[in-house]
């Protein structure tokens, strides 16, 4: 065919389709028409189950992900056994539980809070921030003075058992982030139960899916304990310790934040993805840029990722073995999966 036929026969062919009524953009859409969305949670670490469940309770019914991942994220900031998120969490170097999250939607929205003090539920602070104010980012008295406008309650968040702990560090005072933080027995029938009743964990972040299509992630934490007062993590710094991106996917962290802020780590994931990389090849090339960066270090030291892409696949990469990461989804709401790690046990 000339190229002019083939010009010919395409403007007929265009305008046949016009006069149908139908426009060219809707038939190219619909022959590249994605398949129904997988609706899923993925969480950081084993009592990611917990929290997948209570996000699996709306995300399940066609809820959205965003109020899926609220309430997920506050089963942990609640639970006092945990000392690592919300309530209970152990303190920074002076005594004082100050939390850190941060929460992000699939056309970019988002709100976080950080070095926040007295309000259990930081997770949802970072959702009025995102959704009452123009700014993205709070801190200390101000994120503070915030949540007590919005109507959060004003409590101690230093439990008895977090400050006995936090007197045993005094005796040494000594900073020293421990790999896996620590493992906690919950008894066989506590969600987050393991064979041997043991688990450790860690932040909690969460990526979701919901029957819209839409992506939401979101991360909650009270940071490395025995910090000094006033440190900031990953966790609540957008493309640090969560990134999502509609077109392309979300992921969070965990671990040590500092590395992970050195190297945008959440939004490199999503940026890999977006180059091709599935989710576990985007985390595991993540953890290998902090290797390469800074290989002794990265040898003592935990960081994990996960990422969700916009299909709903997950996948992680970690430094250490233990990492692990709950999926929730219509099929099974209890999966745990161990992540694959850089360096063997
Ligand atoms: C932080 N990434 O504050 C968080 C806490 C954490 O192991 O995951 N600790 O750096």
């Amino acid at each position: 065919m000339t190229e002019r036929r083939r010009f010919l026969k395409t403007s007929l062919l265009a305008a046949s389709t016009l006069a149908a009524g139908k426009s060219l953009a809707t038939d190219e859409t619909a022959s590249v028409a994605r398949k129904p969305p997988t609706v899923r949670v993925a969480s950081t670490w084993d009592f990611g189950i917990a929290a997948n469940q209570a996000a699996w309770a709306i995300l399940g019914r066609g809820g959205h992900a965003l109020d899926a991942l609220e309430a997920g994220a506050r089963v942990p900031e609640a639970d006092l056994r945990n000392h690592s998120v919300g309530k209970g969490g152990y303190p920074d170097r002076d005594g004082k539980v100050t939390l850190d999250a941060s929460i992000m939607d699939a056309e970019g929205n988002c709100g976080a809070v950080a070095a926040l003090e007295h309000v259990t539920h930081a997770i949802s602070v970072a959702r009025r921030v995102m959704e009452r104010t123009p700014h993205v980012l709070l801190v200390g008295d101000g994120a503070l003075q915030f949540a007590l406008e919005q109507g959060f309650e004003k409590e101690n968040l230093l439990t008895p058992e977090a400050d006995r702990a936090w007197h045993e560090w005094l005796k040494t005072a000594q900073y020293k982030p421990v790999v896996n933080s620590e493992v906690r027995d919950y008894g066989a029938s506590h969600p987050a139960g393991r064979p041997g009743g043991k688990d450790n964990h860690d932040t909690i972040g969460m990526l979701a899916l919901d029957a819209h299509g839409k992506l939401a992630g979101a991360c909650t934490t009270s940071g490395m304990q025995w910090k000094l007062h006033g440190r900031v993590g990953d966790s609540p710094i957008i493309g640090a310790g969560l990134y999502v991106d509609g077109e392309v996917g979300g992921a969070t962290s965990t671990g040590v934040g500092e590395e992970v802020i050195r190297n945008a780590g959440s939004f490199l994931v999503v940026e890999l993805m977006r180059q091709g990389r599935t989710p576990t090849e985007a985390c595991r090339e993540a953890v290998m840029r902090i290797v390469r960066r800074k290989p002794k270090t990265a040898k003592e030291i935990q960081v994990g990722f996960l990422a969700m892409n916009r299909d709903g696949e997950v996948g992680a990469w970690a430094l250490q073995p233990g990492f692990s990461y709950a999926v929730c989804d219509a099929k099974d709401q209890r999966a745990l999966i161990p992540s694959r790690s850089v360096f063997a046990a």
